[in-house]
C-alpha cells in the first residue's frame, strides 16, 4: 500500500494517489467530504478557509463505488488558485522574466530559507507552495479511504486537543467519549480548559501572534501483532513516529506514558500480564498499546506536538534573502492556531499506517480475503 500526494497550496489542485487497495471496497464521497470539511473547521484559522470549500472529486479506481484494485486518484481543487494563475500558472508567466509575488523574505520556523538555499532560487515562493500545511487537505481524503479499509476489519481511530498554547485538558476519556471533541471549536473535550485556550488565542490574535498545541490520537479494535520486532523499518511504533512527524508542524511524538515513562520505576511503568476470559490483557498499560514495534491489542494511544504556526501577521525578524538587509518575514494573513485541523490530519496518518501494515501481513485482492484473514488472527 502506498500514498503519494502532489499539488503547491495555491496552484490548481491538490492529487494522492493510492496504490495497493484491494477491490470491492465500498467508498463514501460523503464520508471524504465530512472529514475535509472537519478539516477546514476550529476556532482559529485565516480567511483562506472562507475562500476554499474542500471536496473530493474521486478520478480513477472506483466503480460503482467499489474499488477496483487499481490506483486510487483523488482532487481537491484550490479555489484559490483563481486568484493567483498571474504567478502560479504551470505556464510560462509573462514577459518581463519577473514573477510576481515574490517571497524575499524567509518565515523563521518555515522551510523557506532551508528551502532556498536548497534549491536555489530568491524566491521562498518556489519552496513554500509545496512545504504548506495545505497538502494535508488532501492527505485527510486519503485517510479518509485508509480509515474506511481498517473499518472493515472493525479498527476506528478517534482523537481530541489535548493541550493549546499551554492550555492543558487534563481528562480521562474513554475511547466512546472522544467523538465528541468534534463539536468543539477546538477540539478539546473540557469546556472550561477550552474557554481558557479560546481566551488565550484571542489574546495571541490581537497582538498577531499564533500557537500550537498536543492531539492525542487512539486506535481501538486492532488486533496483536501488526508491525514487527524483526525489523527497524517494519517497527509499528516507529513507522507511527516518522509519519506523524511529516505532518507540517509536527515537532514531537509520544506512546502511551511517553516521556513520563523516564522517571518511572519499572514496576510503575509496566502493568501486569493477566489471562481472562481466554484472552491475554494488560493492566494499566502505559505502553501505548505497542510493545517490540507490535501492536499488543491494546488501545494504541499516541499524541503528537504542534508547534506554534510560523507564519505570523506581525512578522518575525527576518533578512532579504537578496540584499542580505534586516528586513520582516512575509506574511500576508495567518492561521492563529490551526490545532482543531491538525488532529483531523494526524487521524489521517495514523489510518494511512494502519493500513499499509495491515495490507503487509494479510494482503488480499479483494476485500473478503483480508477480512476473512484477519478473522484467523488471536
Ligand atoms: C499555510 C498558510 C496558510 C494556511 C494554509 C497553510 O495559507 P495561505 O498562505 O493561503 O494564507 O491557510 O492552510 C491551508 C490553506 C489549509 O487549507 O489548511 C502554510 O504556510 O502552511
Amino acid at each position: 500500500m502506498r500514498l503519494t500526494t502532489a499539488g503547491e497550496s495555491h496552484g490548481k489542485a491538490l492529487v494522492a494517489i493510492i496504490e495497493g487497495l484491494p477491490a470491492q471496497l465500498a467508498i463514501d464521497e460523503d464520508q471524504i467530504n465530512a472529514e475535509l470539511a472537519l478539516r477546514q473547521q476550529g476556532y482559529g484559522r485565516s480567511a483562506r478557509q472562507t475562500i476554499e470549500t474542500d471536496r473530493v472529486e474521486i478520478l480513477s479506481g472506483v466503480r460503482d463505488g467499489k474499488t477496483l484494485g487499481s490506483p486510487v486518484a483523488l482532487l481537491v481543487m484550490n479555489r484559490d488558485y483563481e486568484n493567483c494563475k498571474e504567478y502560479m500558472s504551470a505556464s510560462k508567466i509573462g514577459e518581463s522574466g519577473k514573477v510576481s509575488h515574490a517571497v524575499k523574505s524567509p518565515r523563521p520556523g518555515h522551510a523557506d530559507l532551508s528551502g532556498m538555499l536548497k534549491f536555489k532560487t530568491e524566491d521562498a515562493r518556489d519552496v513554500l507552495e509545496r512545504a504548506s500545511a495545505r497538502e494535508t487537505a488532501v492527505r485527510v481524503a486519503a485517510g479518509a479511504v485508509f480509515k474506511s479499509y481498517i473499518a472493515a476489519l472493525g479498527v476506528q481511530i478517534s482523537g481530541f486537543v489535548k493541550e493549546v498554547g499551554g492550555v492543558k485538558d487534563g481528562g480521562m476519556y474513554a475511547f466512546d467519549e472522544l467523538s465528541r471533541a468534534k463539536e468543539s471549536p477546538l477540539g478539546m473535550l473540557d469546556r472550561e480548559a477550552e474557554k481558557r485556550a479560546m481566551d488565550k488565542l484571542s489574546t495571541l490574535k490581537e497582538a498577531g501572534n499564533t500557537a500550537g498545541g498536543i492531539v492525542e490520537i487512539r486506535v481501538k479494535g486492532l488486533k496483536s501483532g501488526f508491525g514487527s520486532c524483526m525489523t527497524y523499518a517494519e517497527k509499528l511504533d516507529a513507522r507511527l513516529a516518522g509519519a506523524l512527524m511529516s505532518i507540517q508542524a509536527a515537532k514531537g511524538v509520544e506512546f502511551g506514558g511517553g516521556f513520563s515513562l523516564a522517571s518511572l520505576s519499572g514496576r510503575e511503568a509496566h502493568g501486569a500480564i493477566a489471562y481472562e476470559n481466554g484472552a491475554f490483557i494488560r493492566e494499566g498499560d502505559l505502553s501505548g498499546g505497542i510493545e517490540g514495534g507490535m501492536s499488543n491489542g491494546g488501545e494504541i494511544v499516541l499524541r503528537v506536538a504542534m508547534k506554534p504556526i510560523p507564519t505570523l501577521k506581525n512578522g518575525l525578524p527576518s533578512v532579504d534573502f537578496t540584499t542580505k538587509e534586516k528586513s520582516v518575514a512575509a506574511s500576508e494573513r495567518s492561521d492563529v492556531c490551526a490545532i482543531f485541523a491538525f488532529e483531523r490530519i494526524a487521524e489521517a496518518v495514523v489510518a494511512e499506517v494502519l493500513a499499509c501494515a495491515v495490507k503487509e501481513r494479510l494482503g488480499g485482492d479483494v476485500l473478503s480475503e483480508l477480512t476473512a484473514r484477519y478473522k484467523l488472527l488471536d
